[in-house]
């Protein structure tokens, strides 16, 4: 084991992520993880979970967001006000809202406490961007998330925008799905919310690195 080399090594790719951030006047999210992208790339899978602590990234601002009344769990109405706050509709006698609500309680609040934590958070990272986007040891392939970019901005403007990500997920829907529309229409606005995290209105592949980052981080730590 040469645990304590990669440690000192890790400090140093850190020391000079931060030195990069510090360099920045404006010290924007996008930017602090811009400096911990390029610091990331050159990591393997348990450096990069060293690197970035899940609560520090797009997760744990995620997170925050839902949980308005800041007790550190997130709860059902919590999850409903977040829905409504980024624009979805909550369909007859709000169905859409409940259906998604009560998805999003069982899928992730696993001891049933009727709050998620940051910990049971984790498991979304799983939900946040396809699996093919990761080897086996769980590292991002860069080259693929290039190409998923490259896929879904139909239009090449450099940014995945509302229509954009609603067209890819209804066509990557199985043929007898039902609510498709919905199904895209949820999926788009929460993928949209979630990972443009400058919110542009678009996703960019600096954002989308950020993200994956992110994911391989959250998984190194346990979290999914
Ligand atoms: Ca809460
Ligand atoms: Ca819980
Ligand atoms: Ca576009």
């Amino acid at each position: 084991m040469s645990g304590r080399l990669q440690a000192e090594e890790v400090e140093q790719r850190l020391d000079r992520a931060n030195d990069a951030s510090a360099e920045q006047l404006n010290d924007s999210t996008s930017e602090r993880t811009g400096a911990l992208n390029a610091a990331l790339r050159d990591s393997t899978y348990e450096e990069g979970a060293q690197l970035l602590n899940p609560e520090d990234t797009l997760l744990g601002d995620l997170f925050r967001r839902i949980d308005e009344s800041g007790d550190q769990g997130i709860a059902r109405d919590e999850v409903i006000s977040h829905l409504k706050r980024v624009g979805i509709k909550g369909g007859f006698l709000g169905l859409v809202h409940s259906t998604v609500a009560d998805k999003f309680m069982e899928n992730l609040d696993l001891n049933a406490d009727g709050q998620v934590t940051m910990n049971e958070f984790g498991a979304i990272a799983q939900e946040l961007l396809p699996a093919e986007l990761f080897d086996e040891e769980g590292n991002v392939k860069y080259e693929d998330l290039d190409a998923f970019m490259l896929r879904l901005d139909v239009d090449g403007s450099g940014g995945i925008d509302y229509d954009e990500l609603y067209k890819g997920t209804k066509s990557n829907l199985p043929e007898d799905q039902s609510h498709k529309g919905t199904i895209a229409d949820v999926a788009a606005k929460l993928g949209l919310d979630g990972l443009d995290t400058d919110a542009s209105g678009a996703i960019t592949l600096e954002e989308l690195q950020a993200a994956a980052a992110a994911v391989a981080a959250t998984r190194a730590a346990g979290g999914g």
